[in-house]
């Protein structure tokens, strides 16, 4: 079974003024639309075919180069598509309760978050994770690496996550990715990422 591009689940201009419509038709058709294609190339007559992208990330260190790559890049932007929205927000109950009691406050964790997306030196993403004890930390990784992975420096469950590649922004923002992760608050769907974070 190969894998899939996923539906944008709303409408290319959906985001603007915060994520315009052009990189998010160039973002999910072609960047995110290849590392489907390269993915499924990579594994194809693989035993890997028959399992989830999670399962593929979680033993990544047995997987070629161009599966970690490419599975990641395939992970990465199906959780980064879910995680927005057009609404924005912000969290509650449970959700909010795990932020308050591991950074004090929303305020900080947006801070931590935004600090993380602009210290990844090049290409990576910026992580709002669930831990094995259930709580939550920020972390960062590089190129399409995630906190899945068996070989991530900091590892869990992401619920959140921010695309610094400069694909994501580079059209709207140029070099000024702290302003792009600045606005992505406005767009963070949190009734998904709260989901997530039950699961
Ligand atoms: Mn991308």
């Amino acid at each position: 079974m190969a894998f899939t591009l996923p539906n944008l689940p709303y409408d290319f201009n959906a985001l603007e003024p915060h994520i315009d419509a052009r990189t998010m038709e160039i973002h999910h058709g072609k960047h995110h639309n290849a590392y489907v294609t390269n993915l499924n190339k990579a594994i194809e007559g693989t035993d890997a075919e028959k399992l989830s992208i999670e399962d593929i990330c979680k033993n990544i260190s047995k997987y070629p180069v161009a599966v970690r790559n490419n599975g990641g890049g395939h992970f990465n932007h199906s959780l980064f598509w879910t995680v927005m929205s057009a609404k924005g927000g912000s969290p509650s109950g449970a959700l909010a309760d795990a932020i308050n009691a591991a950074f004090g406050s929303l305020d900080e964790m947006k801070a931590k978050f935004n600090a993380a997306a602009a210290g990844r030196f090049g290409s990576g993403w910026a992580w709002l994770i669930k831990d094995a004890s259930g709580k939550l930390a920020i972390t960062s990784t590089p190129n399409q690496d995630n906190p899945l992975m068996d070989v991530a420096e900091v590892k869990g469950t992401p619920i959140l996550g921010l695309d610094v590649w400069e694909h994501a922004y580079y059209l709207n923002y140029q070099n000024r990715r702290p302003d792009y992760a600045t606005a992505f608050w406005n767009v963070v769907n949190w009734a998904e990422v709260a989901k997530r974070f039950g699961a």
